[in-house]
């Protein structure tokens, strides 16, 4: 008995199997679609971060610099915030929580001899697999960053940051006072030319000539030049333009190095990742005066970073993003606070109260109300330049114009108030990494090494008047500098220097 499809049933049939092969024509185009755009991404991220940018739209910052985030939100008031550029300079996205943090030497290490760090730490870092030596360069890259896990930003092999933070980088055991950033990876040394290139504060100096550069100083002679040259000045309400606004009365009326006391022992604690697994909590905690930065908390972190602070220096965008819930969060309102902004390079205080970078005067402001009792300065913005001055005087190349780092600043700032400092992690010890901070998870060299701020120089500075050993800095990232009062300048290389 033969069948006949009906006519309408056969053109359903075949209308079914037409959308269907459509269907999976589609499929396949979207799939194909998707992994070109995957791999032109991850080409792209590898080599040209702007270019990426354009093309996905993504947002690229190197988040040890630049002083404004496109992604948090600034909260707003009296002062208008400036961005700058950086915004669209290389960079990287946030670490991966689940990967596990490169400490790039033995981890229970603290109080023991150096040792140099293992090998099995070199092939943690440097293995590419088998593919590695079958695949064009960019190809392999291209896969480590689909599925590998590799950081957008985070060059691997040659040129890259790993090389120079891994045992046998180029950072070496113990920082070297020469340091230069051509010697840099190329993604660092992109940004940080950048930076160099801008001047979005105005600095006027001349560049140092290398024909004409004036010799290094010495370390005593360095001393001299910093205890003389720099004041740490904050600001008071007599001070114009503030004598004439009400809540100037909300300023300390005294200089924070008069009101605070002179302390014996003091503890800089940079917030640098290699502070994780340190063990160097009790010690820290064992000096008079314990300074730290920004967000760094202690809490969950105690054996390696301590427990006490004494100060906390913080930067006017820790007080301004919503992140940091500057006003709500029980991280600031113990300890005494000290606030700065960076300020146009010639600037008055008026024109700088009209163009800060973020709207510190009214998070100050608000802060005060909430919390009276806790001493709270503001750094004249004097200080920032002329410890930018400092450094830049004694460097045979061009810095980044832009003002040092809270931890350089924090260090000068306590060499005021102290006997001797010890300043931890600064100079990276074996447990030098990637990793930005011991408390968040993510990792970008230029934490260590710089990009908005001169940070390889101030560094380059730290190491030429340390007092302390190699060995100290390699095994516990210590540094040992005098406090000003303790140095004394007639002795030092006949005479105060003359610059
Ligand atoms: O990262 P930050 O500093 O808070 O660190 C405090 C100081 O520790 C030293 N440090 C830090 C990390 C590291 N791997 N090595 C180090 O030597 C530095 O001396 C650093 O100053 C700042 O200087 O204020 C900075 O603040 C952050 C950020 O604003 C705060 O952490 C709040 O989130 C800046 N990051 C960004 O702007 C994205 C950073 O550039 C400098």
């Amino acid at each position: 008995m033969s069948y006949k499809i009906p006519g309408a049933a056969m053109d359903r049939v075949s209308l079914l199997w037409r959308l269907r092969r459509r269907a999976r024509r589609g499929v396949l185009c979207m799939a194909f679609f998707c992994i070109s755009m995957a791999v032109l991404y991850a080409l792209c991220a590898e080599n040209s971060v702007p270019v990426t940018d354009a093309i996905f739209g993504v947002r690229a910052r190197t988040r040890a610099q630049p002083r404004t985030h496109s992604g948090s939100k600034v909260v707003r008031g009296g002062a208008k915030t400036m961005y700058p550029d950086p915004q669209k300079l290389p960079g990287v996205i946030p670490g991966d929580p689940h990967r596990p943090i490169p400490v790039l030497s033995s981890p229970n290490h603290t109080h023991e001899a150096g040792e140099l760090p293992s090998k099995k730490v070199v092939r943690q870092r440097g293995s590419s697999g088998f593919f590695a030596h079958l695949l064009p360069r960019p190809f392999t890259r291209a896969l480590e960053t689909l599925f590998g896990g590799r950081r957008r930003g985070e060059l691997s092999g040659r040129g890259g940051d790993a090389e120079f933070f891994g045992p046998h980088g180029l950072l070496g055991e113990v920082w070297d006072d020469q340091m230069s950033t051509k010697m840099l990876g190329n993604r660092l040394k992109k940004v940080v030319g950048s930076y160099q290139a801008m001047n979005k504060y105005g600095v006027e100096v001349s560049e140092p000539d290398s024909k004409t550069s004036r010799p290094k100083l010495s370390g005593p002679d360095l001393l001299c030049q910093l205890k003389d040259k720099v004041e740490v000045t904050t600001l008071t309400p007599d001070l114009q333009p503030f004598s004439s606004m009400a809540w100037a009365a909300q300023l300390p009326p005294k200089q924070l190095t008069s009101d605070l006391r002179s302390y014996n022992t003091c503890a800089v604690v940079s917030s640098a990742g290699s502070l994780r697994s340190s063990g160097l909590g009790k010690e820290i905690d064992s000096h008079d005066a314990v300074l730290r930065f920004n967000a760094a908390p202690t809490t969950g972190y105690e054996k390696d970073v301590g427990s006490k602070t004494t100060i906390r220096l913080i930067n006017s965008q820790v007080m301004a993003t919503e992140e940091h819930r500057f006003l709500s969060s029980s991280l600031y309102s113990s300890g005494v606070l000290v606030a700065w902004d960076p300020a146009p390079f010639s600037a008055n205080l008026t024109q700088w109260y009209n163009k800060t970078d973020y709207p510190i005067f009214t998070q100050y402001q608000r802060y005060r109300r909430l919390h009276p009792l806790q001493p709270f300065y503001i750094l004249h913005p004097r200080f920032e330049w002329q410890v930018w001055q400092r450094i830049q005087d004694n460097m045979a190349e061009a810095i980044q114009k832009n003002p040092p780092s809270s931890g350089f600043l924090g260090i000068v700032m306590m060499m005021s108030l102290c006997q001797e400092v010890h300043v931890y992690e600064f100079l990276p010890s074996r447990r030098k990494t990637e990793l930005c901070h011991y408390y968040q998870r993510f990792y970008d060299a230029a934490c260590t090494l710089g990009a908005y701020h001169p940070l390889l120089y101030e560094k380059n500075l730290v190491k030429r008047i340390n007092q302390g050993s190699d060995h100290d800095i390699y095994t516990h990232g210590r540094v040992t500098l005098p406090g000003f009062n303790k140095v004394n300048c007639t002795q030092a290389a006949g005479g105060p220097p003359n610059h």
